[in-house]
């Protein structure tokens, strides 16, 4: 029995479901060398808005393993709704230090689901100092598992480059604060070109996030980083999978290609409603 099934079972004689209700917004991460969209990283958002620190505030501890599966699940069927892997796009979940979900969990729903593993990306968040061995341990499982494993928000916080003697994650997302302005900042280029070279050498993907003017788009590029996420791009949108703004250099015919994307109709979207509901 998972872990939603059982807290309900639990709650079924209390207030009813325990959990507050949320929406999932998808954000492209774009391919500039393809024009295309590499991924779509799932976000839980309350419905007023409010991001995922401040909705699991009002989850009892001990439910929170199963609040994470809960949303896990609803994001997996979202990218089956959208028929993702059908457009050779990945679905990117997060998972923090303190998620009490395996890969095994990710694995057994997608393939009810049939996504492949190899569709699914894994940003592991480093928002508290991880032990980098664990960290490795955790890489180890979900590569095993056939999932793409990335380390989020690398260079903010404790994340640095020492992580990559311990473990090789399979892409680096680098964080928004080093590349807000990387365009005017010397330093910025250095540290971040620093990174390019490293990622190139161990042949991890490498992501820069936060991206948001034409300026930093160039220059990101000129240190060969072609993967990019950011309001520049697209916002993220709850229930669909939003247009790109690719600049004009990339167009190419990628985007009548989106305009083709399926939309998520009322009816899906009421059925992903009641799926949360369940
Ligand atoms: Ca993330």
């Amino acid at each position: 029995m998972s872990y939603v099934q059982r807290s309900r079972e639990r709650s079924a004689c209390g207030s009813g479901n325990p959990f507050p209700e949320f929406q999932i917004f998808l954000q492209p991460i774009v391919d500039l060398k393809r024009s295309s969209v590499f991924a779509y990283e799932a976000l839980c958002r309350g419905l007023g808005g409010e991001h995922y620190p401040d909705l699991v505030a009002q989850v009892d501890q001990a439910l929170m393993p199963a609040f994470d599966e809960l949303i896990m699940i609803t994001e997996l069927r979202l990218a089956a709704k959208l028929r993702l892997e059908d457009r050779g796009v990945k679905i990117s979940l997060n998972m923090g230090p303190t998620s009490g979900l395996s890969q095994a969990h990710v694995v057994r729903e997608a393939k009810r689901l049939k996504i492949k593993p190899s569709s699914i990306m894994i940003e592991l968040t480093e928002g508290v100092r991880m032990d980098p061995e664990k960290l490795a341990r955790i890489i180890v499982d979900h590569r095993a598992a056939g999932v793409v494993v990335a380390l989020d928000d690398f260079g903010a916080g404790y994340a640095g480059l020492n992580v990559l003697g311990t473990c090789v994650p399979d892409v680096l997302k680098i964080d928004g604060e080093l590349i807000r302005n990387i365009h005017s900042s010397p330093l910025k280029k250095t540290i971040v070109g620093a990174f390019a070279n490293v990622c190139r050498t161990l042949k991890v993907e490498i992501i820069a996030e936060g991206v948001e003017t034409i300026a930093e788009v160039g220059a990101l590029q000129r240190l060969g980083i072609n993967l990019m996420q950011g309001y520049f791009f697209a916002h993220p949108q709850a229930w669909e999978a939003p247009q790109v703004n690719f600049p004009f250099a990339y167009r190419k015919t990628s985007l009548t290609k989106e305009s083709k994307w399926p939309r998520i109709s009322k009816a899906d979207r009421e059925w992903l409603r009641k799926a949360i509901r369940q």
